[in-house]
């Protein structure tokens, strides 16, 4: 039986995506070169150093440790100028009425984010009241594709893995949950998230009915 939903931030619950974009942009141009948004594809779900490993070796780059460390903390003070600025009309369409309907019928909900940020993200549009756990970049030590962060959320919630359903846009984040043993909603598209057990365009789409029969 279905316990518990366990959400992603970015491209589940808000649209962050466009400002890490952003951001990365900024900082890949600052060293004098760019990227499309095709590669930008790759940096969805995956951590901040290692988005910052991928740019560089786009940009064919080397940089020391310390150097990164700068620049991924400037890349950061830019990204959270704009999230500084974000409002609750933000959250993406259903995702609040189906956190609802969630918390309505007794499951329990989790967020399990790869952002260090997501605290701060869940204040600005208001929701920080609908999680029971919020497991997020500072709590994991092993990045998406590795299940830890939703193993992480299950345990904080009570519950076990297989009575957990994960909600993602990120094929990294489809493969957690898949290692992690829990069902798997993709938000995007099907061609691209292949190991869902569902693949819906956005939480608009979801249903309890739907939620029962995966
Ligand atoms: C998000 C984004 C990633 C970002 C990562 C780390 O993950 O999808 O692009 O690199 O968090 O974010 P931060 O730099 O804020 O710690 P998720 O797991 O919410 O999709
Ligand atoms: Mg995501």
């Amino acid at each position: 039986t279905i316990k518990a939903c366990i959400f992603d931030l970015d491209g589940v619950i808000v649209d962050t995506a466009v400002y890490h974009y952003k951001a990365w942009k900024r900082l890949a141009n600052s060293l004098g070169f760019d990227f499309t948004e095709h590669q930008n594809e790759q940096l969805k779900g995956v951590s901040r150093v290692r988005s910052l490993q991928l740019i560089l070796g786009w940009g064919g780059v080397t940089k020391t440790e310390a150097e990164q460390e700068q620049l991924a903390t400037q890349k950061n003070n830019w990204y959270m100028e704009m999230v500084n600025q974000m409002k609750p009309e933000e959250i993406l369409p259903g995702a609040k009425e189906f956190l609802t309907t969630c918390r309505a019928v007794g499951l329990k909900t989790a967020l399990g984010s790869a952002s260090k940020n997501s605290m701060t993200i869940l204040e600005k549009i208001g929701i920080t009241d609908m999680f029971d756990a919020v497991i997020d970049g500072n709590k994991v030590s092993k990045a998406k594709p590795d299940p830890e962060v939703f193993l992480a959320g299950a345990q904080a919630l009570g519950v076990l893995p297989e009575e957990c359903v994960v909600f993602e846009d990120a094929i990294a984040g489809v493969e957690a949950a898949v290692a992690g043993d829990m069902k798997v909603v993709g938000i995007g598209s099907s061609d691209v998230l292949k190991g869902a057990n569902l693949v819906i365009r956005g939480l608009d789409e979801m249903t309890l009915d739907k939620l029962y029969k995966l």
